[in-house]
């Protein structure tokens, strides 16, 4: 029985695909028409009552949402692919926090720069964009200065929270700009994209 990712492509679930490819476990996509807004309907509330991409169902049929619930999922249940480093390890500890660093401090920037409005009254709009434009920049400035491997985030090598590195760094941030303030992030997210087994991912994601 496969697992099945509901998702977008460009989307978030690309992670949670990622995950999957590099565990090699068995999965299917279901992709929904985000651009339709095929997410808010009440179909896929029942899925995640929250209308937000990914979502995961497990062969058993238990559904999950929140990408960091489902990708600490997958590495409990798959330890032998070893997504991440060894529960205790040093090194988990450093690939759970820069996760959760991704996941908390970075991902909902993208909500503000995407939907504004959701956030402020229309003369609000452009000021709240410009400003969360401002934060995204400089909290990846931040994770810039604390990539301690080479290519990947840990000297200790390739773990999960690279694919959410990689994957979010090409949402919203010029090529120029990301090569001129982040060259470790653009070097670990190039390496990741040339990872054998997330090519296709990679190419269904971000089609060149
Ligand atoms: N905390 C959630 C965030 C998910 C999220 O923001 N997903 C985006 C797509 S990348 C989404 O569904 N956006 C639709 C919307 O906000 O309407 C997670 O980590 O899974």
């Amino acid at each position: 029985m496969a697992y099945l990712i509901h998702g977008a492509r460009g989307s978030g679930s690309g992670i949670v695909e990622a995950v999957c490819a590099e565990l090699g476990v068995e999965y299917r996509t279901h992709d929904l028409d985000a651009r339709n807004d095929e997410h808010r309907k009440a179909s896929y509330g029942a899925l995640n009552p929250h209308h937000k991409m990914p979502a995961l169902e497990l062969p058993d049929g238990e559904v999950l949402t929140e990408s960091a619930a489902i990708v600490l999922t997958l590495d409990e249940r798959h330890r032998d692919g070893a997504i991440l480093p060894p529960p205790g390890s040093k090194a988990r500890a450093q690939a759970l926090r820069w996760l959760l660093f991704c996941v908390t401090e970075l991902y909902p920037i993208v909500e503000i720069m995407d939907y504004p409005q959701r956030f402020t009254e229309a003369e609000g709009v452009d000021a709240v964009r410009g400003r969360a434009h401002e934060i995204w920049r400089a909290r990846w400035q931040v994770l810039e200065q604390n990539v301690t491997g080479s290519p990947y985030l840990l000297a200790e090598g390739f773990c999960a929270t690279d694919l959410y590195i990689s994957h979010l760094s090409r949402w919203d941030l010029p090529t120029d700009w990301r090569l001129e303030h982040l060259p470790k992030v653009a070097m670990l997210a190039d390496a990741v994209g040339d990872r054998p087994r997330l090519a296709p991912v990679y190419a269904r994601h971000f089609p060149a």
